[in-house]
């Protein structure tokens, strides 16, 4: 597979260096409006064809796939150019702003024939992906209620300035992946309610926000989330789970310890991710993820499958995230077929 990449910002770093370790893949062109990017993408990776406009990059062809990993603006027109020009898309989250782009982008690569995947990551850390494979191998029998907990006081502003300064802030940027997580996990949802604050004053954003999820099999699950919680350990970027079922229990704690019990014991596991060679703590969570769905892909599309977070997949993921802010903004519950 040869990959273009557009927007070599500061995420994009990992998914080339994940490029770099796939199987069957590897990057022949990158893009970004700022050729300083451009240069140091160029520099550290050795890739040599650059361009600072997406049309001239597309014009020239000489790829398949293209990788989006600019901030959800630029995500429906540069996913419109591809479609138009026939490639397979990878678009990172979120989406899209609006549910009418989300819906509008699956159409028009579907149109091309193609396939699109959302770089929806978190499903994918193989401490989450352990807690879903022993759900699904029904190690606690049928669940029946779950908690996806994600709260941190981690300054993730410095890194990424953008998220200080939207309307919106945690359930766009980070409960996304969370509420996919319980999707994961849980299916899909029937209705939704939640609560939001913003605790940080420098922020235009909610920080915090609670999420009661009714799930169409039955399961209720909360999602939290918080970037005002100052504790010790700080968990960043861990997601906790508390999953009741009918055969037994099962947690993810802090420490990547995940334990299943049942009426024959408790067992507890260590299923701390591998800090790759190019991953720093305590981003090595993430990163591993990024190397996984990026496999994934390539894999998929191999064996002629869709891959797990299609796009017609990732709008049932958004429409939980408007439904949250609905949810909020009208102090109500929200039925999903409202979104
Ligand atoms: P960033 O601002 O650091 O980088 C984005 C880059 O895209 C910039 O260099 C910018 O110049 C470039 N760009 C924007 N529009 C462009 C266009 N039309 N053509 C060419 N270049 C363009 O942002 P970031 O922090 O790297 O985030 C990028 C995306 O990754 C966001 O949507 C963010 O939510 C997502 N993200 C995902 C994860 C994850 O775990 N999946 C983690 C962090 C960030
Ligand atoms: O942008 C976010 C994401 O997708 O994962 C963590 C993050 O970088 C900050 O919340």
């Amino acid at each position: 597979m040869k990959v273009a990449l557009i927007g070599c910002g500061f995420f994009a770093i990992n998914q080339l260096h994940g490029w770099q370790d796939a199987t069957g893949a590897e990057v022949v062109a990158v893009c970004d409006r700022d050729p300083e990017r451009l240069r140091l993408v160029q520099e550290q990776f050795g890739v040599t064809r650059t361009y600072t406009d997406a049309r001239a990059m597309f014009a020239e062809g000489g790829f398949d796939t293209v990788d989006i990993a600019t901030t959800v603006q630029s995500h429906r027109p540069l996913v419109e150019l591809a479609a138009r020009h026939g490639v397979h898309v990878i678009c990172q989250k979120p989406f899209a702003q609006t549910m009418q782009d989300a819906r509008a982008m699956v159409s028009a690569v579907e149109a091309s024939g193609k396939v699109l995947m959302v770089h929806e990551n978190f499903r994918w850390q193989s401490a989450l992906r352990a807690a879903i494979d022993a759900l699904r191998g029904g190690a606690i029998g049928t669940p029946f209620f779950g908690r996806v907990s994600f709260r941190s006081g981690y300054d993730v502003f410095s890194g990424q300035p953008y998220l200080a300064e939207g309307e919106r802030f945690i359930i766009e940027d980070l409960g996304i992946h969370i509420l996919d997580v319980a999707r994961a996990l849980f299916g899909d949802v029937r209705r939704l309610t939640a609560t939001t604050r913003r605790i940080n004053p420098g922020i235009e954003g909610e920080d915090v926000a609670t999420m009661l999820l009714e799930h169409k099999d039955g399961v209720t699950c909360v999602v939290d989330c918080s970037y005002a919680t100052k504790r010790a350990p700080e968990t960043f970027p861990e997601s906790l789970l508390e999953i009741d079922g009918t055969g037994g229990t099962l947690r993810l704690d802090a420490g990547y310890r995940l334990t299943i019990q049942t009426p024959g014991g408790a067992e507890t596991r260590d299923v701390s991710p591998p800090v790759l060679p190019w991953a720093a703590r305590p981003w090595h969570n993430i990163q591993e993820s990024v190397a996984l769905i990026q496999q994934h892909f390539v894999d998929s599309l191999a064996a002629g499958r869709q891959p797990e977070t299609s796009g017609a997949d990732n709008v049932l993921t958004l429409a939980l995230v408007e439904a949250a802010y609905l949810s909020a903004a009208e102090h109500r519950t929200v039925e999903l077929s409202e979104i």
